[in-house]
């Protein structure tokens, strides 16, 4: 066994089964991660139960739609706690984190760098797009607005990917973070401004204004968390409590969300239902059930 306090910083090469025993091990880092695994596959259960009657296929998209965040939700955080999506990363000279080392909660071994949950990043390109898939169809938007919408906010996140793992400039790092808050603001847009007409137009404003405040509020909120997070300016230096606080936003803009549009969604199929051939490729339209 190496002996830690022998000589005075350990390098190591940490593996996928040292970052699963550190999250394993580290209460405030695993419980950020484990408690949305049972959120998440909990709230898919609970959604499958309320929309069990529904047989309206616009209404089953948008249903299906917010069902799928929870369902990559579960996935995401499997990743982060198997110690796949997870790593120590060196960051930059430049950097607050720049020379720190991390302990690892199951060995006590000193290794250098900061921990980095950038599967988060990765799978949001995954899930946020069908959190606006729900919103755009909920507004009564067209292909062209959803499809824009969705391009931007996949470019969010892979560019948001791109910042946390870059370690060759801190420059870059900013840079990356610049390109993705362009994007955003290209959603944030079609938020504010295209969709609310959208929405009046087909009667549904009332409901998407609430969810798109909820939207834009915590979408800003994972990007100033972010810029004030261990991979950021480091104000909060700890990598739990930056996880915590992805966490406990995904709570309300993932769970809350889709509960919100999916009790809309089942108490207003008169509203949102685009007639029983809605969607269909063919003219001989088999019943689904
Ligand atoms: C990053 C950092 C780079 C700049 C920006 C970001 C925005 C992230 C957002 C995340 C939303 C996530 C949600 C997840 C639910 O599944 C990548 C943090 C602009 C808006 C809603």
């Amino acid at each position: 066994m190496v002996q830690a306090s022998t000589v005075e910083s350990v390098v190591l090469q940490v593996s996928q089964s040292d970052m699963f025993e550190h999250v394993l091990n580290d209460a405030v880092l695993g419980s950020s991660i484990y408690v949305n695994i049972a959120l998440a596959g909990l709230s898919l259960l609970f959604f499958a139960f309320l929309a069990r009657n529904v047989d309206d296929p616009r209404s089953q998209l948008i249903i299906v739609s917010a069902m799928a965040v929870s369902a990559v939700s579960v996935a995401s955080y499997s990743g982060l706690a198997s110690g796949l999506t997870i790593s120590i990363l060196e960051m930059p000279e430049g950097h607050a984190m720049a020379g720190e080392t991390t302990e690892l909660a199951h060995s006590g071994e000193e290794v250098e760098g900061t921990i980095s949950l950038w599967g988060r990043y990765l799978t949001w390109a995954f899930s946020t797009p069908f959190i606006l898939l729900a919103l755009g169809l909920i507004a009564g938007s067209n292909i062209t607005k959803i499809f824009t919408a969705i391009i931007f906010d996949v470019g969010i996140m892979i560019t948001g990917l791109a910042a946390a793992l870059t370690t060759s400039a801190h420059l870059m790092r900013w840079f990356w973070y610049a390109i993705s808050c362009t994007f955003f603001l290209v959603v944030v847009y079609i938020l504010l401004v295209e969709w609310p007409e959208d929405a009046k137009a087909a009667g549904t404003a009332d409901i998407f204004n609430t969810l798109k405040l909820l939207t834009v509020v915590l979408w800003f909120g994972y990007t100033i968390w972010w810029a004030v997070g261990n991979e950021g300016l480091a104000l909060i230096a700890d990598a739990g409590i930056t996880s915590w606080g992805y966490s406990a936003f995904d709570v309300v803009a993932k769970y809350g969300f889709s509960f919100l549009v999916i009790n809309y969604t089942i108490n207003n199929v008169d509203t949102v239902s685009g007639g029983a051939e809605y969607g269909a490729t063919s003219d001989a339209i088999p019943a689904d059930d």
